[in-house]
């Protein structure tokens, strides 16, 4: 079922609760196929296999971050709203770029990510910088047809425990992302097909790892802030609904009903 634009009392409640959302279908094969094809030929094209680990960090194609078809299926599909409802009413930092992620097929030799949040003791950023944001959007372009196809696995309902471990365990500038019963998990596979999406609360962890099909699994990732975020990005760690001032109250009904 697509998730509809305007989003239930029953999403919503589904967000707090998992910190994710699926939308089967949500982008249009118009936004969809030039996005997809951009991809393509830049693989084709530009892919410069030395760069593998750089690509695989931080993103492929970066050349291509801002450009307007990988922006698109942000702005011109029906993400932009859901993110909006979901953040309402704080408003957003306009988005700048888009981050390419993709698992090379037939079991490549590329390096896996362990079960992490982005931005926080990240292995290629200084131990002590903090890099977050308030919400990642994903839009399948190819492949993660299946769990062992290089799909992103998170774990639902994560979000609250890293609230917890930020809270209590945490120190900054430490190497470990996760706890270790966070680490230990597989966490759930986002099986799809293109033109899916997942929106993931910035706490929920996940992890990626060696795509075994012959299909590459190309995804493009939005990193959605609060506008003030910058000001509110450490005080987040530990109050996952800081920045949703519209959700916290669903979220203490929650707490109260647990
Ligand atoms: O490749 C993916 O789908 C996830 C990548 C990821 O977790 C990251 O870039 O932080």
């Amino acid at each position: 079922m697509p998730m509809p634009a305007s989003l239930t009392l029953n999403d919503l409640r589904t967000f707090v609760a998992d910190g994710v959302l699926i939308g089967r279908g949500l982008i249009p094969d118009g936004l969809l196929h030039p996005a997809a094809h951009l991809v393509d030929a830049w693989m084709r094209e530009h892919y410069d296999p030395t760069r593998l680990t750089a690509y695989t960090n931080q993103t492929f194609a970066p050349d291509l971050a801002g450009h307007p078809a990988l922006l698109g299926l942000y702005n011109d599909s029906g993400l932009h709203p859901l993110v909006t409802r979901l953040l309402c009413p704080a408003p957003t930092t306009p988005l700048a770029t888009a981050q390419i992620q993709i698992r090379l097929p037939n079991g490549a030799k590329q390096s896996v990510k362990a079960m992490h949040v982005d931005g926080v003791s990240c292995p290629h950023l200084h131990p002590e910088d903090l890099n977050t944001f308030t919400l990642i959007a994903g839009v399948v372009l190819s492949g993660s047809a299946t769990g062992d196809a290089g799909a992103l696995h998170y774990l639902p309902g994560g979000h609250r425990r890293m609230a917890r471990y930020f809270a209590e365990e945490w120190t900054r500038g430490q190497a470990a992302q996760t706890p270790d019963d966070i680490a230990r998990q597989d966490g759930t596979a986002l099986t799809a097909r293109p033109g899916d999406v997942i929106v993931m609360h910035h706490l929920v962890p996940h992890r990626v790892g060696i795509n075994t099909s012959p299909v590459p699994r190309v995804m493009a990732y939005f990193r959605i802030r609060h506008a003030d975020h910058p000001r509110l990005a450490e005080a987040a760690l530990t109050d996952p609904w800081l920045e949703y001032p519209g959700l916290a109250a669903l979220a203490a009904e929650n707490r109260t009903s647990s």
